[in-house]
């Protein structure tokens, strides 16, 4: 947990001064970075918290590798168009490969050898692997980052009307993903890039340091996503309405003159944003020069109906980190944090201390609550600031004085709320938090 006290030179964001701060993150090389212990602790929680979301949805996670051949990108005609953002290799005999900065070629191809009939539909695979776009100018940390860990997810229809279907089902699980994360996303239509298709939405967090310009409807901001309830084999297009009749448009997409006209000048957001998922149908724009098709009911030959979904699961640890900070540090929502909590010990080496804080780090352990022990011999003011600057939830501070009495102290890092305890209240507390 190698943490810096100055700000580093090189950070021009708070997300990414802070990862560094607090040791979460080191550059390997420009837009490569390792994931040091603390860091990778919170990818964890985000991935699985993504992992979640697209099993409720009815989306089957697999593994694709990093490196892939050339020829599937030469059939579908994206080895060409990709152009330098490509890492491009050749291995020992000479064959072209690439580092993989998306999955569309390899998964239809891997779903044309597998899959021949319209009963096996639909279907929707994904996986959460790493990424290389060599991007021009990786910045910002894992904002932009050259290698990112992604989701993306591929869905498989027979009509066009069930691939809405699948956008859909993914568009409600991208607001609960993002929702569970404390974070509040806007769903915004969106240019489609290098994937392709008419068909797109953006989600994006409102942040001032963002790298998109946004335009919407200021009603956006306080919709709630759907909860656990939702059906995702119900029919969907309510929901869908209510996110999508009112305005909202990334910079690529935005049209003056439609803004103004359709939305009250008193309501009319213009913001910048970070975009954290992006989901796109195009139809057959892959499995049609990738002759992908499935036999339907009659014999006859259908090409398949796709959309992808992608989710930048390194980028949410800088975007969470721009949602939820203050002067001290990082503050996490309880649902990514490393750990729940921080145990302080004031005075390493006092028998007493010493005592009570193994009792109480071993009942936390005992209950499944993750803690994270200080008990190294820095002076109490440095532990407090390490302990605000990492920003778990909850911090349990022990010392000699507060034992005397009984009692320990709970500090709420958001709140910067302290409350003194006895040490099984303290404990009862972090349990039902
Ligand atoms: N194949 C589609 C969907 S699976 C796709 O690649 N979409 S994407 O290009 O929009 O990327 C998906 C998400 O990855 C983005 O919304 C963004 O959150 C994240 N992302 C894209 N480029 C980077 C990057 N250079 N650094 C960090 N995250 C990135």
């Amino acid at each position: 947990m190698p943490i810096l006290r100055d700000d580093p030179k090189e950070a021009e964001i708070v997300s990414h001064r802070l990862m560094l701060r607090a040791g979460l993150i080191r550059q390997s090389s420009a837009g490569i970075y390792s994931w040091l212990p603390m860091g990778f602790r919170v990818l964890q929680k985000i991935e699985q918290i993504v992992r979640e979301e697209q099993d409720r949805a009815g989306a089957i996670e697999m593994l694709m590798p990093t490196i892939q051949s050339a020829d599937l990108w030469r059939e579908s005609g994206r080895y060409d168009d990709y152009g330098e953002e490509m890492l491009r290799i050749s291995d020992r005999h000479e064959r072209d490969m690439l580092y993989g900065p998306t999955n569309e070629e390899l998964i239809t191809e891997i779903f044309r050898n597998e899959v021949h009939s319209y009963r096996d539909l639909p279907r929707n695979l994904y996986h959460i692997q790493w990424k290389f776009r060599d991007e021009i100018r990786p910045r910002f940390g894992v904002m932009r980052g050259r290698e990112f860990l992604m989701k993306d997810a591929y869905s498989f229809d027979l009509t066009a009307e069930d691939a809405k279907r699948s956008y859909n089902k993914m568009f409600v699980a991208y607001l609960r993903t993002f929702e569970r994360m404390g974070l509040k996303s806007i769903p915004m239509a969106a240019d489609t890039g290098p994937i392709g298709g008419d068909l797109s939405h953006e989600f994006i967090i409102l942040a001032e340091t963002g790298e998109s310009e946004v335009f919407c409807h200021a009603d956006l901001v306080e919709l709630t996503a759907p909860g656990d309830d939702v059906d995702f084999e119900s029919d969907l297009t309510a929901i869908m309405e209510q996110w999508t009749s009112k305005y909202a448009a990334t910079d690529e997409k935005h049209d003056a003159a439609r803004f103004e006209k359709e939305v009250a000048a008193e309501k009319r957001l213009s913001a910048r944003g970070i975009e954290v998922g992006h989901i796109f149908f195009f139809g057959t724009k892959y499995t049609e020069p990738m002759k992908c098709q499935v036999q339907g009911k009659e014999g006859e030959l259908i090409t398949v109906q796709c959309g992808s979904y992608g989710i930048g699961v390194s980028r949410l640890v800088a975007a969470i980190i721009e949602a939820s900070h203050d002067d001290a540090g990082i503050i996490w929502p309880a649902s990514v944090a490393p750990y729940l909590v921080g145990l302080i010990n004031l005075k390493t080496g006092d028998a007493e201390t010493d005592a009570a804080c193994e009792e109480l780090y071993g009942k936390l352990k005992q209950a499944g609550i993750e803690v994270l022990y200080d008990d190294t011999d820095e002076r109490a003011g440095a532990k407090f600031a390490a302990m605000d600057l990492i920003g778990l939830p909850w911090q349990l501070i022990v010392g000699p004085k507060g034992l005397k009495q009984g009692e320990i102290e709970l500090k709420d890092r958001r709140s910067g709320d302290r409350e003194s305890l006895k040490p099984d209240a303290a404990l009862q507390r972090l349990i039902g938090a």
